[in-house]
């Protein structure tokens, strides 16, 4: 997008029984990302959905798919994502030996690294080297694997952080916010230095308005937040 914000939709959220149709509403209405929350049951208890979602829905839109590792050994589940039509593998730095090893390992098999923080994670989990070789800091606001919890404190300062860090290293990876995403959180988010932002239950998947309404609120409060608006 020119103006700098991306709206990301978390399909979690999405209608299953018409996940076709929800993706081409947000394709027309300008959505820059989907955002697929990937879950072991140990990582996070639940489990949400797997590669053949993707690869079933590849085939309705050009907008590029990130795919959630919120598992443990993403390692071992790389492959079967890009196949299904992944572009971004965000991963957690808890849930691998060698964050660094891996983002690298991501790029080679065809994809684009995105490191990803729990809540109480702090951002110095995330090293100088990683962050020069990934895509976007994924900063996850609430607990993995659940809609509809409430936003933890500290979310905030760690995009400041990290948005300063990437300043001071002449680096140009984005930082997108994952988790309770709304009107109330997006004026923060933005002015602290997140450009991504993926809208679930709270800011997007809205019962009393459509989904290109909702995008289009997400993205007039993120260029107020900016001072754009
Ligand atoms: C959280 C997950 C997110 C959720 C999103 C739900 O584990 O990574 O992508 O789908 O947080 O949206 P909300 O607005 O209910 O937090
Ligand atoms: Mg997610």
């Amino acid at each position: 997008m020119k103006d700098g914000i991306h709206i990301s939709a978390s399909m979690a959220c999405a209608d299953f029984g018409h996940l076709a149709r929800e993706i081409q509403e947000l394709e027309e209405g300008g959505v820059s990302f989907f955002h697929f929350d990937i879950v072991d049951g140990q990582f996070a208890s639940t489990f949400i959905m797997g590669p053949p979602v993707l690869s079933s829905l590849r085939r309705y839109t050009r907008v590029p798919f990130e795919a959630h590792l919120a598992c443990f050994h993403p390692e071992k589940y790389l492959q079967q994502f890009v196949e299904a039509g992944a572009d971004y593998i965000a991963y957690h730095v808890e849930a691998t030996p060698n964050p660094e090893g891996f983002a690298e390992a991501i790029r080679l098999a065809g994809a684009k690294p995105v490191a990803a923080l729990r809540p109480e994670t702090p951002a110095e989990m995330i090293s100088d080297a990683l962050l020069s070789e990934v895509e976007m800091v994924l900063v996850l606001a609430v607990y993995p694997g659940f809609a509809g919890q409430p936003f933890l404190p500290g979310t905030t300062a760690k995009i400041r952080q990290l948005a300063q860090r990437i300043v001071n290293l002449g680096l140009h990876c984005d930082i997108e916010v994952d988790g309770n995403v709304n009107e109330r959180t997006i004026p923060e988010v933005v002015e602290a230095g997140a450009r991504v932002l993926i809208g679930g239950s709270s800011g997007l998947f809205r019962p009393e308005r459509n989904l290109q309404e909702s995008l289009r609120v997400m993205r007039e409060t993120a260029l107020r937040g900016m001072g754009k608006g």
